[in-house]
């Protein structure tokens, strides 16, 4: 079966996370994805948290499935060359480097177009225009300048950013659908455009709802907040912990036998209050005045989680689970990434993957989570450092073996394979 993405070529410039998770997406799509990378050095994230001493990390594995590796040094000159003959190849160009690098490196967006006008230029960096636009970003910055840190965690404790890369990969996959869009567009102008996504806007987008209740909160208090009607609130949005943001109540209430991952969060609908309470051996609050609405429990959640909890601790979350799910209340046991690893479910849905890698053996990765029913996305391992260098400078660029050979002896490209 084709890919959606057959005979796209990605020119990927991108490393660390928040690039590498666009581009991967686009490569399970079937783009042909060319990932550039220093000679002898290569993404910085082969060689950081290494699990297996001079193996390609996880962290380099797991978002790099499906591309080819080329070394090139683009601030040689016959690099330059090569890096110009690869513009005039491709449909995309992707880079997340720190502001300004590929131009330092001779490539503006207009020195860019004049090469190849169909090309799309996309990029991700922390911040757009203002005061912050030639920072240097990583995931928990963009978190915190986003509005995700100042809106999770409890009220009586700091800002906390949230263990999903949402800076990194968040922006990522923004980024994809940018790049998507374009190629849609160019059917019909012809053109390539200019992409950008900035992780702070990005997390931004995934904090719509906060900026929502900022503005809510200038109008009175915000009654789904676990401050209210108990606690005070201040003049921005404060951290709700686990209150599931919208207007049915929602916590995380403990399970047996009490280890650090049994919990399972439970939603108060309305709908289910009677069923719930039946569950819970608690008949008699299903029609008693002073719970039986949205509005009089409101004051009493903390007490109402507190009386399901009673419940919940005699029960494993799956158990738990069981019981509540036939009758309809929103519920989900907290996972752990040790439960998550062994589910079947989402290996079988091929969310959960495992790998085989020539030097580091098999491992697991995320597949892609977008199902498309005509384009398979089929994982396959990341490359080595430099594997496809010389497949790529013959295939995709023509070179012949005296040209690949004169430019290795000049250092443009590099000699790992
Ligand atoms: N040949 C020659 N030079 C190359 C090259 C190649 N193939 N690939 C990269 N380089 C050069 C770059 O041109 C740059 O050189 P200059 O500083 O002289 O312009 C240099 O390598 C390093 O690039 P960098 O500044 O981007 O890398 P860094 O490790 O210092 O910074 C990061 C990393 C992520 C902070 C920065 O890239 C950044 O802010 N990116 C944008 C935001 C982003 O994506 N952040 C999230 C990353 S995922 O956690």
């Amino acid at each position: 079966m084709a890919n959606a993405l057959d005979g796209v070529k990605i020119l990927d410039m991108t490393h660390v996370q928040s690039g590498p998770t666009c581009t991967q997406l686009l490569a399970w799509f079937g783009a042909d994805v060319l990932k550039i990378e220093r000679p002898n050095v290569g993404d910085a994230t082969r060689g950081q948290l290494q699990d297996i001493p001079g193996v390609d990390s996880l962290y380099f594995t797991m978002l790099n499935h499906n591309k080819r590796s080329l070394t090139l040094n683009t601030k040689d000159t016959t690099g330059k060359e090569i890096f110009t003959r690869l513009l005039e190849e491709c449909d995309v160009i992707v880079e997340n480097f720190a502001p300004g690098a590929l131009d330092r490196m001779g490539f503006s967006w207009e020195r860019i177009q004049e090469i190849n006008p169909r090309i799309i230029y996309a990029s991700v960096k922390g911040f757009g225009p203002g005061p912050f636009e030639h920072c240097k970003v990583y995931e928990n910055v963009a978190q915190c300048t986003g509005g995700a840190a100042s809106t999770t965690g409890f009220d009586d404790g700091p800002p906390t950013v949230t263990g999903a890369q949402i800076g990194d990969s968040g922006t990522g996959v923004h980024l994809a659908l940018g790049i998507v869009t374009a190629l849609f567009q160019r059917e019909t102008t012809g053109r390539g455009q200019r992409v950008y996504c900035a992780m702070q806007d990005s997390i931004l987008n995934l904090c719509r709802v906060k900026l929502r209740d900022q503005q809510r909160l200038e109008k009175g208090p915000l009654k789904e907040y676990p401050q209210y009607p108990n606690g005070s609130f201040g003049e921005a949005v404060p951290r709700a912990g686990n209150a599931s943001g919208g207007g049915q109540p929602g916590w995380v209430v403990k399970c047996a036998p009490g280890g650090p991952n049994d919990y399972i969060y439970v939603i108060i609908q309305a709908a289910i209050w009677a069923p719930f309470m039946r569950a819970i051996g608690r008949e008699e609050l299903i029609d008693d005045p002073e719970w039986a609405t949205p509005e009089v429990r409101l004051p009493k959640l903390e007490k109402a989680f507190a009386m399901i909890e009673e419940w919940t601790l005699t029960k494993t979350k799956y158990e738990v689970m069981a019981i509540l799910n036939p009758l309809n209340i929103p519920c989900g046991p907290i996972l752990s990434m040790k439960e998550i690893a062994a589910d079947q479910s989402l290996r079988d849905s091929g969310t959960v993957v495992e790998v085989d890698h020539p030097t580091r053996g098999k491992y697991l990765s995320v597949g892609n989570p977008i199902k498309l029913s005509d384009s398979p996305a089929d994982v396959t391992r990341s490359p080595l450092l430099g594997e496809h260098t010389v497949e790529i400078m013959s295939d995709v660029l023509g070179y012949s073996d005296e040209q690949i050979a004169a430019a290795r002896a000049a250092g443009a490209i590099g000699n790992e394979a």
